[in-house]
């Protein structure tokens, strides 16, 4: 199988001590990552892409907001998948290889190795460190499901390395994750998962419901502000990756649902004016101007199921949670 190199990609094969094996498709050069940055900074309004969300510290954070009492989609997701595991199952088969796009701690894929039995598990994520700890544990209780770790980052293009092997593929994008796309940046990505996917090929996708705000907002903005740590680790990396000069405390974390666009925005707002310096670069910012950092979009159950759809999908299956929080859809 081919799979085109974007541009300030290298290829890297990586052996570990278990026996899970592991292959890193991308790795961005530190200039690309600072041009990126450096063109988010200066934008109107300031933006910088919510990947740079997740390093080591900022996954665990992310661990710790499923944990969260107001962070709804974690657990009620997992309870839709522990009791239509079955479902699926059946609908699907046994068997296949399970790709898992944005593994994290692997939970939920391990969750459902019982009842989908599959013989290949693949486990995606742009944070290769964290996914080499979650899998080479995972791999020393199942010794009979073949595991692959693959570093990649698909917020632009959905590729696989041709580790993933053949086989009745069974994608699983899980946590509302999709939610992060723009709608149309979320088509274009599930027309990519179709066609990696293959003929025969299935998704398993977990998309977050439009709610009341009451529900919503403190679920970004909870009290133990965990979220507020997760967004404002953000300037850490900024400085670490571009060589900025920002300060956490000059920063508040803001968190707001835009009912118009259905979709959760976080912001880092500037507590006073100030202005970021890099090497070659400088944002001013006037007091209460906002960085936007993520978007988390909401969707109706029948606009996403239209959207699987638009993308091709002919056969489409939804579980929901008896408040119809979150579902999860599975798409042939
Ligand atoms: C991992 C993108 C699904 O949007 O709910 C959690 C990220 N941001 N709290 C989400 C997130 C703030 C999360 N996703």
């Amino acid at each position: 199988m081919e799979f085109p190199l974007r541009q300030g990609m290298l290829l890297a094969h990586t052996a570990v001590m278990t026996s899970a094996r592991f292959v890193q498709i991308y790795r961005e050069d530190g200039a690309a990552l600072r041009q990126e940055l450096a063109r988010g900074l200066m934008g109107e309004p300031a933006s910088v892409s919510p990947k740079f969300l997740y390093d080591a510290l900022g996954s665990r954070l992310f661990d710790a907001i499923t944990e969260l009492p107001e962070y709804y989609p974690t657990r009620t997701e997992r309870t839709i998948l522990d009791a239509h595991g079955g479902d699926i199952a059946a609908l699907v088969g046994r068997g296949r290889t399970l790709i898992d796009l944005g593994a994290g701690n692997c939970e939920k894929a391990a969750r459902l190795f019982d009842v989908l039995a599959p013989l290949r598990y693949v486990a995606v994520d742009i944070s290769v460190d964290y996914l080499r700890q979650a899998l080479g544990c995972l791999q020393s209780q199942h010794p009979g499901i073949e595991m692959v770790g693959v570093g990649a980052d698909f917020s632009v293009s959905l590729t696989l390395p041709p580790e993933a092997g053949r086989g009745e593929r069974l994608l699983l994008y899980p946590g509302s994750s999709i939610g992060n796309f723009t709608p149309d940046d979320a088509l274009r990505f599930l027309r990519q998962a179709r066609s990696v996917g293959g003929a025969g090929g299935a998704l398993l996708i977990g998309v977050d419901l439009v709610k009341p705000k009451p529900v919503l907002e403190p679920a970004y903005d909870d009290a133990l502000k965990v979220t507020a740590a997760f967004n404002l680790n953000l300037l850490r990396r900024l400085n670490a990756l571009l060589g900025c000069d920002a300060r956490i405390e000059d920063f508040d974390h803001v968190a707001l649902y835009n009912e118009g666009e259905s979709r959760i925005e976080m912001h880092l707002q500037a507590r006073r004016a100030l202005t970021l310096r890099w090497p070659d670069g400088a944002r001013a910012l006037a007091a209460g101007e906002r960085i936007h950092t993520e978007n988390s979009y909401k969707y109706t159950l029948d606009g996403f199921d239209r959207l699987l759809r638009q993308a091709g999908f002919a056969r489409t299956t939804r579980w929901t949670d008896e408040r119809d929080w979150f579902a999860v859809f599975l798409a042939a």
